[in-house]
């Protein structure tokens, strides 16, 4: 502003602006007229109306200063830098698309202009925001990283968690708050008590201003400022724009929840009328400028559409590229393995790969709750705070789904975050970032965005801490293509695993059985390291296969034992990898044995130890003498009583039932 107040802008600036807005516009509104004529499909959700916020907002950005943006991104991710060309193909669905045409118009993605996004969880990209500038500001780089979203993701629990760490944190992003007034159909005062965005995130420690969204000289003047801020280490801002969408929520929406007259009444703040109005009066804007400008974005959208058009689909083949990376190979070795056996601790084992990690990379640091000064909550990141400091062994708030969103930003961010949650119970909390983002973004974004991120949770029962910390869920996460699911089960793995899940391109869960942290037992020094592929033999017999893992491997082993004193040689193979499963070595095992019981804390129902039986029979059907069978949890919550918890848990004395029955059968 000048000092009269009126805004003060160059003729090149202006027209800029304008130029932004109009493409955005124009664009969308060809997206409009082809999603009729049924070339794009699925949901289309268009910002018409909305164009200042992005424009005002990317007009200061760098190109490698990251945004992270909502389904309604067309406008950001053109502004952003992705040609048209690659943005309408993926409209279309086109291999040439932005996102190879797998992610459609919610899911546009470029890792060139560092776009992360496109991403149709409302408040999705929030913590994946957080994590880009935390890995920004640990890796001591000056920029900025920006994160729209609208007035109704505000109303998440993520919004606030993540706003939180940024705060707490003091991290480069800025929030650009899309206050349109509507979430789908729910106007604002049935969203939120008090309808001011900015208020909250005042609240919660970002500063923050409300502006006129439908003025593009207002928003990028409030932009600037905050970029500046973030980016010379004064921490998160947050702009709430007042903005409005003059079209349905998307192409489905028959706009029953509004009076046709208060659209009318804000189109008449349309903000490309407003600038270009105001550049006529100012002279910014000559005769016949506005309509070369117009045929100029014409031909760009033309060109765009013809490119479309033309562009092919992607083939069958190669649906498969990209759910997963492939691991390096061979897996760089250890950097500190222990050169003499000792006895040691699972907890001890952990600790210890821990401790190699941070210390022999500088990308790695923890994050979760009460793992630093705490120590863990049970106990397996003792000393670390002490040895690498708050900024390495991170205390995080209590906010499973910020901070494992912020771990996966991180990742994405060059990073190589360990994320601790302390029970798989509360990482239902975080399944929205596991499942929808982590898991999928690699995919989805045709192979840009790979999240190297490491997860570690406990999980089983044995404790006595009912029936909201005891749960074996890890089978939920061996549904999911694109994680990796670990359960170290031997002294060998819990102190090794981690090194490998490192050098993991994907994101890799590692459960850790809470009645294995005492286990003790030889730790043989794994020089070359342990694989993360393959499960393992852990006992060799010709009779019967038992098939477990986690904390049910050493029930395994002890039935094996008075099996043997029957004479019965029973194999055990501890599965190790969850996700993907190893079947070869099953397989074979089941070829030599001919008969399997599968061993599984998780419930019967939709469990690990189904998933195996399938396999078998898929597999090995015509190797078996007799029906396969499983020994799994009771189907109940599990109780806080010990004679009632250890009932619903499978026992030695059912494995070895099992087998006897598995053995009497006749083929
Ligand atoms: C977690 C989640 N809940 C519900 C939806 C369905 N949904 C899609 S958009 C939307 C409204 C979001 O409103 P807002 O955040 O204000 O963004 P706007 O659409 O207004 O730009 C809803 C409810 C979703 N995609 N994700
Ligand atoms: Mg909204």
């Amino acid at each position: 502003m000048s000092a009269s107040g009126k805004p003060r802008m160059s003729r090149e600036h202006a027209l800029r602006l304008l130029r932004d807005m109009l493409r955005a516009r124009r664009f969308e509104e060809r997206c409009v007229e082809l999603y009729t004529q049924e070339k794009i499909r699925g949901f289309l959700h268009v910002c018409i109306g909305e164009e200042a916020v992005g424009a005002g907002v990317m007009f200061n950005l760098t190109e490698d200063e990251a945004v992270v943006a909502t389904y309604r991104e067309h406008g950001h991710a053109l502004l952003k830098g992705i040609s048209m060309e690659r943005v309408m193909a993926e409209m279309y669905g086109k291999v040439s698309g932005c996102a190879m045409g797998r992610g459609g118009s919610m899911h546009l993605f470029d890792a060139d202009t560092r776009f992360f996004g496109g991403n149709a969880i409302v408040g999705g990209g929030i913590p994946m925001a957080v994590g880009l500038a935390l890995a920004d500001k640990m890796q001591g780089r000056t920029r900025a990283t920006v994160c729209f979203f609208g007035e109704g993701a505000a109303s998440e629990g993520v919004f606030y968690e993540s706003l939180n760490l940024a705060a707490l944190w003091q991290l480069p992003v800025v929030f650009i708050c899309e206050n349109n007034h509507y979430a789908m159909g729910t106007p604002l005062d049935v969203e939120h008590a008090r309808g001011e965005v900015y208020h909250k995130s005042e609240a919660i420690g970002v500063p923050s201003e409300r502006v006129d969204g439908m003025s593009v000289v207002q928003v990028e003047a409030a932009a600037r400022n905050a970029l500046d801020a973030a980016r010379s280490g004064k921490g998160p801002r947050l702009i709430e724009c007042d903005t409005y969408r003059f079209r349905a929520h998307s192409m489905f929406d028959p706009q029953l929840y509004r009076d046709p007259a208060e659209v009318e009444a804000w189109k008449e703040k349309d903000p490309i009328v407003r600038l270009a109005d105001w550049m006529a009066q100012t002279g910014l804007i000559q005769e016949g400028e506005r309509e070369a400008l117009e045929k100029e974005i014409t031909e760009e959208i033309d060109k765009a559409v013809q490119f479309a058009e033309n562009a092919d689909w992607e083939p069958p083949e190669t649906l498969h590229d990209y759910v997963s990376l492939p691991l390096p190979s061979p897996l760089a070795p250890p950097p500190a393995p222990e050169s003499e056996p000792s006895q040691t601790s699972m907890r001890e084992a952990f600790n210890r790969g821990l401790q190699e990690a941070l210390e022999h990379d500088e990308r790695v640091f923890l994050m979760g709750e009460d793992i630093g000064r705490y120590g863990g909550c049970y106990a397996v990141t003792r000393d670390l705070f002490a040895e690498f400091g708050a900024d390495r062994v991170r205390d995080t708030p209590l906010a499973e789904n910020g901070f494992t969103g912020a771990g996966l930003g991180a990742a994405l961010g060059g990073m190589r975050p360990i994320v601790e949650i302390m029970t798989v119970n509360f990482s239902l909390l975080a399944m929205d970032q596991i499942v929808n983002t982590a898991a999928a973004l690699l995919h989805m974004s045709g192979g840009q965005f790979n999240v190297p991120v490491v997860i570690r949770m406990a999980t089983g029962a044995g404790r006595q801490v009912a029936a909201q910390h005891s749960h074996s869920l890890e089978n939920w996460y061996t549904h999911v293509p694109g994680l990796r699911v670990l359960a170290p089960a031997t002294v060998e793995d819990a102190r090794y695993m981690l090194w490998a899940a490192l050098q993991d391109p994907n994101p890799v869960l590692i459960f850790e059985h809470v009645m294995l942290y005492n286990h003790t037992a030889e730790l043989t020094p794994q020089p070359q390291g342990v694989d993360i592929e393959k499960a393992a033999i852990r006992r060799t017999g010709t009779d019967i296969t038992l098939i477990t893992y986690g904390g049910s491997l050493y029930k395994a082993l002890e039935a094996a034992e008075q099996l043997a004193a029957e004479g019965i040689e029973a194999e055990v193979v501890d599965l190790r990898v969850l996700r993907p499963l190893d079947t070869d070595t099953l397989v074979e095992s089941v070829a030599r044995s001919h008969r399997a019981v599968i061993v599984d804390e998780g419930w019967k129902t939709g469990g690990l130890a189904g998933e195996v039986m399938a396999i078998l029979n898929e597999r090995a059907f015509w190797e078996l003498d007799a029906p396969l069978a499983r020994v799994c949890s009771e189907e109940v919550p599990v109780p806080y009583p010990r004679h009632l918890e250890q009932l619903v848990l499978p026992r030695v004395e059912q494995i070895v039932e099992a087998a006897r029955r598995t053995l009497g059968e006749k083929p």
